[in-house]
């Protein structure tokens, strides 16, 4: 019986996914990269900062060391910053709200399963933290998605069994390591349809049978 949702956050219940190809491509154009483009940008969702810098960093010829590319991922991240100042409860995405009260009023156990390191930042300007139990994020992991750590962080944080947990995710990143953490998964966003999760719908309340996939066992 499923009694706790762990939710990604960026491209789930936040439209911050959209800053991060922002950041990624003015760092991209500082480096002399012009065409980098959406289908990049797809394949850094859910993987870490660093491992996102690589996907960059296919662009180009040119070779950096390891201190240069601290440097850059550190530039990006001071991008994405900035744009999260401004950010309020309007990037909150249809339905997320919504979602997250009705599931609270049925009794289940809510967290975040994000390998951001700015995930705290994000649900204090949105105001969604009060809508959530638990964090698992970048701050608490070593390994990024597609390893499954932030989710049994996330499940141990609840004081939940790995089987009693649903991810709600928007990359196969992380439809991956929900898999590997042995829970169920529901694949959300404009990619639904192709991420190969158990459940999936474009948003989080209008499309989904959530009478279904609760009363499973
Ligand atoms: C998110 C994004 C990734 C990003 C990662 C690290 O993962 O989807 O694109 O690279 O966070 O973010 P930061 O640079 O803010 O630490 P997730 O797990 O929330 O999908
Ligand atoms: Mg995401």
């Amino acid at each position: 019986m499923i009694k706790g949702i762990i939710f990604d956050l960026d491209g789930v219940l936040v439209s911050t996914d959209k800053l991060h190809f922002e950041a990624w491509k003015k760092l991209a154009q500082k480096l002399g990269i012009h065409d980098f483009t959406h289908e990049d940008n797809v394949r850094q969702k859910g993987v870490s900062r660093m491992e996102s810098l690589e996907v960059v960093l296919e662009k180009t010829d040119n070779k950096y060391s390891a201190e240069e590319k601290e440097e850059f991922a550190e530039t990006k991240n001071c991008y994405y910053v900035e744009m999260l100042k401004s950010l309020d409860s309007e990037a909150i995405l249809k339905d997320a709200k919504e979602a997250l009260i009705m599931l609270r009023e049925r009794g289940l156990k809510i967290a975040i399963g994000s390998v951001s390191k700015n995930a705290p930042i994000i649900l204090e300007r949105t105001g969604l933290i009060d809508f959530i139990d638990e964090v698992s994020c970048g701050l608490d992991i070593t390994r990024s998605k597609p390893d499954p750590e932030v989710f049994l962080v996330a499940a141990d944080k609840l004081g939940l069994s790995y089987k009693e947990c649903l991810v709600a995710e928007d990359s196969k990143a992380g439809i991956i390591a929900a898999k590997a953490a042995n829970m169920k998964t529901l694949g959300v966003g404009p990619d639904h349809m192709n991420l190969d999760a158990d459940y999936q719908s474009e948003t989080l309340l209008s499309h989904v049978d959530w009478e279904e996939i609760l009363s499973k066992n």
